[in-house]
């Protein structure tokens, strides 16, 4: 494939409910979108970037920097064989994942247009459906977060996950447990504790947890593996995890006994393809994660989540949680039964709709 032109637009979108983490309570959410071209045909991806440097260091302006004047220059400067070239053609420039994710991303899309054939069989995946799983942001009380908790059920969600932070942890999941005993739960603490509160968090380990997400520093391996020898909940690695090397470390150090992977904070497809075959070798399920992406983000999770090592259900959820109405049409559907059908259609198999797209634009640039 030769990328003749490459658009990036930034975007903002309200959230159809607020979000919170222990980073904080978020109404919207600002994000890039990458279309490049060949031949009129388009290829799209999401940079997952936010507005702050909270979750990574990367912010919308920061990857609109690092894709305008580095990578850009690299994509459109010569022919690719196969999409899974571009993050190794990239390797000068350090880190900046989610930037160069969304360019590598939306290259796959276009070959897989190409192709003619979904995303998901380019991608060497297996599955018709995947199983979708929510992330429960922090409430204003625990009869709020057990109403939601309830009303996800309801629609099907095969999976809990919470937030959590201190001052909202023991007693939101016990909370949860008194009255949905034996429902799949996990926590996720966006890096809001430190080694010192492994007896707090051992006290998670009576509720019989998937998993405890992301405990420690986003930047912390060996922490990591101490607090999982003091206790007995699963740790899950999410911000940890940059790259296929830190996967490895992550998992010979047993910090980890599941990992969390998102292409946006790998590098892209390729990188998570790399982490997911490491993470079956080694027997280490993994789940695919998410970053309140609009519909165009979320069918690329969609189908990147039908390969065999997604073995537990994921943060991808039903378009109408996040957006309404989503960038997409038709919106992204969570089955009755807690699943979500893979497009069929080449590529990423959703049909982008063009208005939408350009009222919720900031700013926008061609590049050639
Ligand atoms: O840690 O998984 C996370 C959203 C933004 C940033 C980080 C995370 C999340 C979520 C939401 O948990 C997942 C989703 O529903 O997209
Ligand atoms: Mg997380």
């Amino acid at each position: 494939m030769r990328i003749e032109r490459i658009e990036l637009r930034l975007l903002r979108l309200p959230l159809v409910r607020f979000f919170e983490t222990s980073f904080g309570r978020v109404y919207d959410r600002t994000f890039l979108l990458v279309t490049i071209e060949e031949d009129g045909a388009p290829g799209y991806g999401e940079c997952v970037a936010d507005h702050n440097p909270f979750y990574s260091y990367e912010t919308t302006v920061t990857a609109w920097h690092i894709i305008r004047e580095f990578i850009a220059p690299v994509a459109l400067g010569r022919a690719f064989e196969h999409p899974r070239d571009l993050f190794g053609a990239l390797r000068a420039i350090r880190g900046h994942n989610m930037a160069k994710a969304a360019v590598e991303m939306a290259a796959w899309d276009l070959f897989a247009r190409q192709a003619g054939v979904p995303l998901s069989r380019a991608l060497g995946g297996t599955r018709t459906a995947i199983e979708s799983g929510v992330s429960i942001g922090i409430q204003d009380t625990l009869d709020e977060l057990v109403e939601r908790v309830e009303a996800e059920l309801e629609a099907g969600y095969r999976r809990i996950k919470i937030k959590i932070k201190p001052g909202w942890d023991v007693e939101a999941v016990e909370r949860i447990r008194a009255r949905l005993d034996g429902i799949p739960l996990m926590v996720d603490a966006n890096a809001a504790y430190a080694l010192d509160d492994a007896p707090h968090l051992a006290r998670l380990d009576r509720f019989d947890l998937m998993m405890i997400e992301q405990p420690l520093d986003y930047d912390d391996i060996a922490d990591h593996a101490r607090l999982q020898q003091q206790i007995r909940t699963p740790i899950c690695l999410d911000e940890s995890i940059h790259s296929v090397r830190l996967a490895e470390e992550a998992i010979a150090r047993s910090a980890c006994r599941i990992i969390n992977i998102k292409p946006g904070r790998l590098g892209g497809h390729q990188q998570s393809i790399r982490v997911h075959d490491l993470a079956a070798e080694r027997g280490i399920p993994v789940w695919h994660g998410g970053m309140l992406e609009s519909g165009i983000g979320r069918a690329h999770n969609i189908h990147l989540s039908t390969l065999p090592n997604f073995s537990l259900p994921g943060d991808v959820a039903a378009s109408r949680r996040y957006y309404a109405p989503d960038l997409i049409d038709p919106e992204i559907v969570v089955r009755p039964d807690g699943t979500i059908t893979v497009p069929e259609g080449p590529g990423i198999g959703v049909h982008v709709v063009a208005d939408r797209i350009a009222a919720a634009t900031l700013e926008r640039v061609e590049l050639t």
